[in-house]
């Protein structure tokens, strides 16, 4: 299949479509000045040019009140947790409780004891697959399927093929049209008695498709299937509410929603939890151990073996929390916004192809420059202070989908200026020049 393109600029994500032209200010309520204040990382220059930063769907960058969070707990309580008496370790264990707390109410879960505390998205998607997909109760057998799309991440494929090569199962690929939206149909087809497990995005890295999940999940309970949602690319952008998804897990990593990297968080329904055995042997996932065997603790301790990331969890809440007082949907519109002004503006250069031209989209824009490599695009704006990522993407099964060995991705957060847009295409403009 030939690459999908860009007939009409993106609709927004979840907040609705900006409506008016893309050119001009912020919203009166989203004061972007006072945002991009709260970034210091933003204000350096590079080549001696301003930085502009756009490569958040890779990782973002960090508002002060994330840094100050991580310093505070190593500054004024600091220790182990969920082991100690002493005062210290108290406020370190309550500090990190609370901010599972917050990670419940982020994502709309009943209970805190459903989120799981993991090093980011790739190992939340691993967890289910070793212990969901190996468990005793719940573990996959010969004959059995998983069906993924083709626009996923390695992250929520490679877990994926891994568990069906041991267990002789079969993985299914559910195709995308040519928008690069999955085709409900071909969904519907594949879904079949076998099918133990689905997995998809949320929001596509490459393509920036926002998926419908909630229509999915229904169609794969109707099978008596489980929904595994990877959220990498969806967590930054909209609002999250499981509940509403009707998805059984939900996977997110830190460093995408303006936290630290080396954390996220794993939703899982709790009676799936509950029937989950250990995928990690440690200290703090047991409820006794002798030599003759051990029994485990209740979820999520069950999951969370070793010291975990204990600032990493604190400064995750701190990102959340402002993301939450920022309110997600005065984020999307914003977002939606530099979107839909960057798919015009790149979508007129002539010579530059869009990729991707889903109907609900978030975040990202990937794009083609005719006969110009996207690593020769990225460093042509690297060295105009222009931070994009080029390559595959960790996609490559989809850059096969899409005959293209790889495409250049501006992708935006909430600190981005319809000036750095403006910059974008100038730059892409030159390139075209420079590659003439
Ligand atoms: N995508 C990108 O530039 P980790 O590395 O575990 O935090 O996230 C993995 C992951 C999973 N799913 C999706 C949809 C993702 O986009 C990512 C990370 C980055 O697109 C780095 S490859």
């Amino acid at each position: 299949m030939s690459q999908p393109t860009t007939s009409a600029p993106p609709r927004a994500a979840a907040g609705g479509a900006a409506t008016a032209s893309a050119a001009g200010a912020a919203a009166p309520s989203y004061d972007l000045e006072r945002v991009r204040a709260d970034f210091p990382l933003l204000a350096q220059t590079i080549h001696g040019r301003p930085l502009i930063y756009l490569d958040n769907a890779a990782s973002s960058q960090k508002p002060r009140a994330v840094l100050e969070a991580i310093a505070g707990c190593y500054r004024d309580y600091y220790a182990n947790v969920g082991r100690g008496v002493h005062r210290l370790a108290q406020l370190a264990t309550t500090a990190r409780e609370r901010a599972r707390e917050t990670v419940r109410a982020f994502v709309g879960a009943a209970a805190a004891e459903e989120i799981v505390f993991v090093s980011g998205t790739t190992e939340a998607i691993n967890l289910v697959a070793h212990s969901y997909g190996r468990g005793r109760r719940t573990g996959l057998a010969a004959g059995d399927e998983v069906l993924v799309t083709a626009m996923e991440h390695h992250s929520n494929l490679v877990p994926w093929q891994l568990l069906c090569e041991e267990r002789g199962a079969s993985l299914r690929v559910v195709p995308i049209d040519r928008r690069g939206e999955l085709d409900l149909a071909a969904f519907r087809r594949l879904l079949s008695p076998r099918t133990r497990i689905v997995a998809v995005a949320h929001v596509s890295n490459v393509l920036g498709t926002i998926n419908p999940v909630a229509e999915i999940a229904d169609l794969v309970h109707r099978r008596g299937a489980v929904l595994v949602v990877d959220g990498a690319q969806a967590a930054p952008h909209l609002t999250v509410d499981v509940a509403m998804l009707g998805c059984d897990f939900y996977a997110f990593s830190g460093h995408k929603v303006y936290g630290p990297s080396g954390i996220g968080a794993l939703y899982g329904r709790a009676e799936l939890l509950a029937a989950m055995p250990p995928w990690q042997g440690g200290g703090g996932m047991i409820e006794q151990v002798r030599f003759e065997g051990t029994t485990y603790a209740p979820p999520p301790q069950r999951f969370e073996a070793g010291t975990p990331n204990i600032e990493g969890a604190i400064g995750l809440a701190a990102a959340l929390d402002y993301l939450t007082t920022l309110g997600l949907n005065a984020v999307a519109v914003w977002e939606g916004r530099l979107l839909q002004w960057a798919a015009e503006r790149l979508g007129a250069i002539p010579g530059v192809q869009l990729v991707g031209s889903a109907r609900e989209r978030a975040g990202l824009l990937s794009f083609l420059v005719e006969g110009v490599h996207p690593h020769d695009v990225g460093t042509v704006l690297d060295g105009l202070g222009i931070a994009v990522r080029a390559g595959h993407h960790c996609a490559q099964p989809l850059m096969e989908v899409l005959e293209v060995p790889a495409t250049t991705r501006a992708s935006f957060g909430l600190y981005n200026t319809l000036d750095e847009v403006d910059a974008l295409a100038a730059a892409v403009e030159r390139v075209r020049e420079v590659f003439a």
